[in-house]
């Protein structure tokens, strides 16, 4: 395999480790906890796993000796920057308990534990992928664990290879699975442990005692390198509106913090549409507002920010979605046979009359992408609707309004952008080299210790990696009761932006200022090797979240 300089100067990366790690551990039980709600119905559904103490590890003296163990690890959902490090932590930490411990990976995500498809992972392959990108060394899969047949199927494997402990690398999703799992191991007594590890760019799996998911801090960087490049462009050239879309599904974390950074014109949050009921003509104004006030100073460019999920969160546009979701169920085999060119009349002699109107405002694309584009439960897939170009559509009509008003005396011309993907595989940034290689390590000490459904916790990690805190967090403890597909089901609790909170709060005191201006910061590419202060710097969000 060729590799870059970069790849080959950056694999001799060593990843730091909190120092109550680096010698002896001793383990140290906590109070024990409780679901975030629902107690009494998350307790009957976990009975082994539930109320089980906070776990801390601390340096001590006493080395202890442990016998050999065999661990398989799962990549479970979207890439992240930084999977490899938490891959090579576990096996770096399995290997210093005991040299003859093994680590089985298994392939394309959980579906390789059910179709038994799985490679040993010995230390030439997790050397050749250390401190890289990506999920290439095993791949990753979205198949949910979640039948008894399936944890069946993946406990024949998993006797089969002598494997002790299962470490499940996902998401608020993932590691919901991974517990039920767990108990249900317990329940039957097979003797295996499952161990989950936070692991998301859109950094909503995070909570009193998860910092941050991992892959979040090089994502969010990434996008914010290249939003700073096109400000760049943008204040140079003084002629476009670039409207840029940015990934990270429901929550607007990733908008923020690049927001944070990068101090854009514009950056629409989610929650806050949605808290303040917003229409989508009101999102449209406010934008349309900023716009028309920057060129009365002669400004006829600038950038706008959007989260991946804003329809959802525009309640009319939940409203429109879910009736077309019921419509074309009961009328998509008609649907289908109608021109393309009949198609939007008659989808809005069906709608209700407050959903038609909103419909048929809608730009014809847009129109037919809510129509058109649906996942296999039938729901229209916002991911692929192209809001960045819905905005600029629906901004550009308002200021011809306004201009033959002669409220708009500028120019509007756009560009769009999609940012996901790109930072998805990044290089692990050292902040995530770090946090992930210092969480697989954690969780073989998890493993060790004998514990199950628990997630490898790893905290004050905005001070230097050494004083970072180690340990595991039952994950019943951050569990709620949720309606999902027409049933209760115990999940982790997804963690939106906070209203409150001091990220969101630090960019309302500044954003009025940011919008009229051209205040734009360019945080330039990631750095991987230099001082302290450019390379290990943790994202905004983390640092004003953690500022006591
Ligand atoms: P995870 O929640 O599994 O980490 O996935 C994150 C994500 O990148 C979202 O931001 C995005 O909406 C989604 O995955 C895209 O999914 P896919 O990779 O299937 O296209």
């Amino acid at each position: 395999m060729t590799k870059s300089a970069l790849q080959i100067a950056r694999a001799a990366y060593q990843p730091k480790l909190p120092s109550a790690l680096l010698n002896g551990v001793k383990t140290t039980l906590g109070a024990t906890t409780q679901s975030v709600a629902d107690q009494e119905e998350i307790q009957k559904l976990f009975p082994n796993t539930y109320g089980m103490p906070l776990v801390r590890f601390e340096a001590t003296d006493e080395v202890t000796a442990y016998p050999a163990f065999n661990v398989g690890v799962i990549l479970s959902g979207g890439q992240a920057p930084g999977g490899h490090n938490v891959i090579s932590g576990i096996f770096d930490g399995i290997k210093r308990l005991n040299s003859d411990c093994r680590l089985y990976g298994f392939i394309l995500g959980p579906g390789g534990l059910i179709d038994h498809k799985y490679m040993e992972l010995t230390s030439d392959i997790i050397d050749e992928y250390r401190n890289t990108g990506g999920f290439d060394m095993i791949g990753s899969g979205r198949t949910k664990l979640e039948t008894v047949e399936q944890f069946e199927k993946g406990y024949e494997i998993l006797k089969e290879l002598g494997i002790k402990a299962l470490v499940i690398i996902g998401g608020d999703d993932s590691n919901t699975n991974a517990c039920v799992l767990a108990e249900y191991y317990a329940a039957k007594n097979y003797g295996i442990q499952v161990i989950g590890c936070p692991k998301t760019i859109d950094g909503d799996l995070k909570n009193e005692m998860i910092e941050t998911s991992f892959g979040f801090d090089t994502a969010c960087k990434l996008y914010s390198e290249v939003i700073g490049n096109i400000q760049r462009d943008c204040n140079s050239a003084r002629k476009y509106w670039h409207f840029i879309k940015l990934m990270g599904r429901s929550a607007s974390h990733i908008a923020l913090e690049c927001a944070l950074q990068v101090q854009p014109n514009i950056c629409l949050v989610s929650e806050e549409i949605e808290a303040k009921d917003m229409s989508l003509d009101d999102v449209v104004t406010y934008i349309a507002q900023a716009v028309a006030a920057r060129a009365v100073d002669g400004n006829n460019f600038g950038t706008v920010l959007i989260p991946e999920g804003l329809i959802e969160f525009i309640p009319a546009m939940k409203r429109l979605i879910a009736e077309l979701n019921d419509l074309l169920a009961k009328n998509g085999e008609e649907f289908s046979h109608i021109k393309k060119s009949y198609q939007r009349d008659y989808i809005t002699k069906k709608l209700s009359e407050e959903n038609a109107k909103l419909y048929a405002s809608l730009p014809e694309e847009v129109a037919r992408q809510l129509t058109l584009d649906r996942d296999p439960h039938g729901n229209v897939q916002v991911s692929l609707i192209e809001t960045e170009q819905l905005l600029a559509e629906m901004v550009s009509r308002k200021l011809t309004e306004w201009k033959k008003e002669g409220k708009f005396t500028g120019k509007f011309a756009t560009q769009h952008h999609f940012f996901g993907y790109e930072g998805r595989c990044a290089a692990p940034s050292n902040y995530d080299a770090d946090y992930c290689y210092s969480l697989g390590y954690t969780a073989a000490f998890l493993i060790a210790g004998g514990k199950t459904g628990y997630m490898s916790s790893v905290r004050n990690t905005t001070a230097p990696a050494s004083e970072w805190i180690a340990g595991g967090v039952p994950i019943t403890m951050m569990m709620n009761m949720e309606r999902r597909q027409g049933k209760m089901k115990p999940v982790i609790q997804k963690a939106l932006v906070d209203l409150n909170g001091a990220p969101f709060k630090t960019f309302v005191a500044q954003r009025d200022e940011w919008a009229r201006k051209t205040d734009y910061v360019y945080p330039g590419p990631i750095q991987y090797f230099g001082p302290t202060q450019v390379c290990d710097q943790p994202t905004k969000t983390l640092q004003l979240e953690q500022a006591k």
